[in-house]
């Protein structure tokens, strides 16, 4: 089985802005995820068998839409279900929103399960033991300088990522890469 999710690369912009926050949260004592982990999730999709995710190459392949415009939006304390963490936000614009629904598509498509939830695009700065913490974390990060807000800048790809949890984090492999053209 091969635990893997889709996300979006990042552009240089916000890739710094967000590796500017976590020099900043590891000042304060915060344990960052590592700076080549950082990615903008449009699908997870657990555990899969190999097969399956043959089967879902053709269809994210096809997918043919225009580079994304990614605007970060401010750094918040993140909560789902499977975790806490500090994240950065990035808005939802029409183009985002697009390329999130063409990917879910492909996936429920190639018959892979999918948790129906919003979509809130976001970049993890740093898992959190709590809630709590979370929120402290990112109120404090916000307190020093705000994020100044930078131009939107495309990005001109996707890909399907293996996650193999491992001792010391998670490592992301890329097993396709998908271009926006
Ligand atoms: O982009 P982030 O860091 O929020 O939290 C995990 C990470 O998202 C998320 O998938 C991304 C790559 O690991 N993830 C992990 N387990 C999950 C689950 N059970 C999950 N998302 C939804 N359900």
């Amino acid at each position: 089985m091969i635990r893997s999710f889709i996300a979006l690369a990042l552009p240089t912009p916000i890739r710094e802005q967000a590796k500017a926050l976590q020099t900043k949260a590891a000042g304060l004592g915060i344990r960052c995820v590592p700076p080549e982990n950082l990615h903008l999730t449009l699908a997870f999709l657990g555990d899969q068998p190999q097969t399956a995710l043959e089967d879902l190459h053709p269809g994210l392949d096809a997918i043919s839409l225009p580079p994304v415009p990614l605007q970060s939006a401010g750094v918040v304390p993140f909560s789902a279900k499977h975790q806490t963490a500090i994240a950065l936000t990035i808005k939802d614009t029409p183009e985002l929103s697009a390329l999130h629904k063409a990917v879910a598509r492909a996936v429920r498509h190639s018959g892979i399960r999918l948790e129906r939830r919003k979509f809130r695009p976001h970049v993890t700065i740093a898992r959190m033991a709590s809630s709590q913490m979370a929120s402290s974390a990112a109120q404090t990060l916000l307190a020093g300088t705000p994020p100044q807000p930078i131009a939107p800048e495309r990005t001109d790809s996707f890909a399907l990522y293996e996650s193999e949890l491992t001792p010391q984090g998670a490592r992301y492999t890329p097993l396709a890469d998908y271009s926006l053209r």
